[in-house]
């Protein structure tokens, strides 16, 4: 039998055994409602946050949270959010790993009559019913501030000229496409910045350290006068690599992160990071609120983006509203 079905068969069962009559949680008691949420994985400091966010205010909401982890595979979500139609539970959530291959299996959850929203991360699709409502950040705009913060950054030094490394997140993601398009957008006509090299680290610690070491080896030190990564865990790898292979150099480059997470703030405090871009990985409140909304029959605004800002080296970094999640 084909892997696929047993997690489906599984729940079938369940359901029969429960009478499928109210949805009943692992500890036996029946939730009003449950939600289905795939998580796309434990990538990052930002991930996990995300997660601990989801089932605190899923449980504050006295919800069911039937949550499978990806683990980085969309087959694996694809196959969750089929589990989930299959339990028929009330809402999906999801965070897409990439942005593209939902419309098959959003159609089968539209046809069950069970909405989607979308957490964290968007999709490509020319109909945009299979999904209620997205609630996550603006990552075009985190990509403009992190431009913003480096123009700044230049006509404070009177730089004439600067050579950028980007190291990207997950390719075909909402975040990686978005962080690279605000940003090009704010630097790319300027002729006083050139983007050397762009390479995907893939939201990871392991692979930003892989980066730089390939960026080291191709550039050398001297060569890079700025690095501007997608997630903090892939600059807090990257500037590992950094330090230990010339720490001189390293002092006088420009590190520009974005997520926010509290190693990356206290690397800005300590003068080893000069941008922090916010992101904001708690937005478990924002979706079960959409949830409460959606199953009373209201209609969800199709958008919520969070507040965000950015921490810099022009900042008062004393200040106790500069601090990482
Ligand atoms: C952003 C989120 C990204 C974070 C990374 O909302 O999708 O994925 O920036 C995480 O840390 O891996």
């Amino acid at each position: 039998m084909r892997k696929r079905f047993v997690p489906v068969l599984m729940l079938l069962v369940l359901l029969l055994l429960t009478g499928c009559s109210g949805k009943q949680e692992p500890g036996g008691e029946t939730a009003s409602v449950v939600v289905g949420f795939s998580q796309l994985g434990a990538e990052s400091s930002w991930r996990i946050a995300n997660t601990v966010s989801m089932e605190q205010a899923a449980k504050e909401a006295g919800y069911g949270l039937m949550m499978e982890n990806a683990n980085q595979k969309q087959e694996k979500q694809i196959d969750a959010i089929r589990s989930f139609i299959a339990y028929r539970v009330d809402v999906i959530v999801f965070s897409p790993i990439v942005e593209t291959g939902w419309d098959n299996v959003l159609s089968e959850a539209k046809q069950a009559g069970i909405p989607v929203i979308l957490m964290d991360r968007m999709i490509e699709t020319q109909d945009d019913s299979l999904y209620k409502a997205y609630v996550g950040a603006d990552f075009y705009a985190e990509g403009v501030r992190a431009g913003e913060y480096l123009v700044r950054k230049a006509d404070a030094l009177g730089a004439e000229h600067l050579r950028i490394a980007e190291i990207c997140g997950t390719t075909d993601s909402t975040p990686m496409r978005d962080r690279h398009r605000g940003f090009m957008d704010v630097i790319g006509k300027d002729a006083r910045f050139t983007v050397i090299d762009s390479v995907d680290g893939d939201f990871l610690q392991s692979k930003g350290e892989e980066c730089m070491r390939e960026l080291l080896e191709k550039y050398g030190a001297d060569g890079i006068d700025v690095v501007y990564s997608h997630n903090d865990a892939m600059t807090l790898g990257a500037l590992n690599v950094l330090e230990k292979t010339d720490a001189a150099a390293t002092k006088n480059m420009i590190i520009i992160t974005v997520d926010g997470e509290k190693d990356a703030v206290d690397a800005l405090k300590a003068g080893r990071i000069n941008c922090v871009v916010q992101c904001t990985p708690h937005l478990g409140p924002s979706v079960m609120k959409l949830v409460r909304e959606m199953t009373a029959g209201k209609e969800p605004p199709k958008v919520y983006h969070p507040e965000e800002g950015a921490f810099s080296d022009f900042d008062d970094l004393t200040d106790p509203a500069v601090e990482g999640f």
